[in-house]
């Protein structure tokens, strides 16, 4: 009898036909670690299944935003009653008004923010914004940091030493990343240098305050603030890229938790709760710029959008309520010595942190290694171990991110049993990663 094809790789070959790498998203694709992408038929909790019926505990959350896991109550609750009332009216809304409020309130440096639809488009909102501010065109941003797929922001990511930007992607023309600088990640001299270098023609630096889209790079002790300051003395704006660190790394953000005032923060992912948002948002008198306040314009057919704004709502207020993010942080903090360990007792060189609800871990080419930047992600991290250990954790009931250069994230729904689940199938898998 033929073997029944698993339905993921039949879907898999049709999409190929349909979709550029079958996939909407490169990352879905697998090519981090190889073999074929899950198609995935439903959520509950801190579960996934595919479509051939298997369930994985899921560390990637959709890159981030279900914070409260999948098919929380409470949000297919709010979620069917905005959906009956109607989708989209391109006109005010008064959940606009109550998102905007609870990100002010929660978000330490915002006094205002503009919802958009995606964090590529609150990060290339943000650049536009510091250049109209600061008349200025050149911006810094880090190598193997990642604000989104706006054309300047895909530049080559430097090889350790600041440089101009150079397109990464075809399509890109020089002249767009031209005023884009790169400098390495944790290195505050580089970006003294650029400074010097380009005297007032610096609207802006953007960072991401965890490297969490090069793996897990913990910033240096004073190098986030050193940016701040820098910013300051040379009068560019100070861009922190919170899409994926706000309401995850603390309610309010890495800010909150580093005692940060950027300029501009960034946010994305969480404040959707799964639907598709983004935003960006600051002091008054710089977000007074955006149009139709100010000149800066920026535009969007669903932003603010009553099902994103419900979602980001219930998922947020929910969040907060007392005791609820601190549950999950601790459950982030115990798993992640619990790999820390397994990995020790199996002999394996890893660098495992975490930050709030959200963790990494690099397998490391030799013991000892500690990672700071991404040449240093480049020359030590061994990205085929992270795929053996991608797959032995797959075939164990437990889904991480298809790349090693991702993060991994927990929710309320992650409970003790999850945990201890994960880590007995850790103990198992590192034992086979000669
Ligand atoms: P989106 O346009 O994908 O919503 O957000 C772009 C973005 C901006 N800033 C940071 C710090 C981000 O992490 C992202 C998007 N993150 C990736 C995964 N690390 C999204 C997943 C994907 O590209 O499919």
């Amino acid at each position: 009898m033929a073997m029944k094809i698993p339905t993921s790789e039949a879907l898999y070959l049709k999409a190929q036909e349909l979709m550029p790498g079958g996939v909407n998203s490169p990352v879905r694709a697998f090519r981090g670690v190889g073999g074929t992408p899950l198609f995935i038929d439903r959520g509950e909790g801190a579960y996934i299944w595919d479509v051939d019926g298997n369930r994985f505990i899921d560390y990637v959350l959709s890159w981030g935003p279900l914070i409260l896991g999948h098919g929380h109550p409470k949000v297919v609750e709010a979620l069917c009653s905005a959906v009956a009332r109607g989708t989209s009216y391109g006109a005010p809304t008064p959940l606009e008004n109550a998102l905007a409020e609870l990100v002010v309130q929660t978000v330490p440096s915002v006094e205002m923010v503009r919802f958009v639809n995606s964090g590529t488009e609150a990060c290339m909102s943000a650049l536009r914004l510091a250049r109209a501010y600061t008349g200025r065109d050149k911006v810094i941003k880090f190598a193997g940091c990642y604000h989104g797929h706006a054309d300047m922001f895909l530049v080559q990511a430097g090889s350790g030493v600041a440089t101009l930007g150079l397109p990464d992607s075809p399509g890109v023309p020089q002249a767009t990343t031209a005023h884009t600088l790169v400098a390495p990640y944790n290195d505050l001299d580089a970006v003294a240098d650029l400074f010097a270098a380009h005297p007032d023609q610096i609207a802006g630096v953007i960072v991401e305050p965890i490297g969490a889209n090069m793996g897990f790079v913990l910033p240096r002790e004073g190098f986030l603030p050193g940016l701040q300051e820098l910013c300051r003395r040379h009068g560019a704006l100070f861009i922190l890229d919170e899409v994926m660190t706000g309401f995850r790394v603390a309610p309010g953000g890495a800010q909150e938790a580093w005692g940060l005032e950027p300029d501009i923060t960034c946010l994305g992912k969480v404040l959707g709760g799964g639907l598709p948002v983004g935003a960006y948002g600051g002091r008054r008198e710089i977000m007074a710029r955006v149009a139709p306040a100010g000149p800066m314009y920026q535009a969007g057919t669903l932003s603010g959008n009553p099902l994103a704004m419900t979602a980001g709502l219930v998922t947020i207020r929910t969040l907060l309520e007392p005791g609820v993010f601190d549950t999950v942080a601790q459950r982030t903090q115990r798993l992640v010595a619990g790999l820390r360990q397994v990995a020790a007792e199996a002999g394996i060189p890893v660098q495992a942190e975490h930050a709030g609800t959200m963790f990494g871990i690099y397998f490391l080419r030799e013991p000892g290694a500690v990672i700071h930047d991404y040449t240093q992600v480049q020359a030590q991290v061994d990205p085929k171990r992270y795929a053996r250990f991608f797959h032995g954790m797959l075939a164990q009931g437990i889904y991480l991110a298809p790349s090693p250069f991702e993060a991994g994230f927990l929710s309320t729904a992650h409970g003790e049993a999850e945990i201890q689940a994960t880590l007995a199938a850790a103990a198992q898998v590192m034992d086979t990663l000669d």
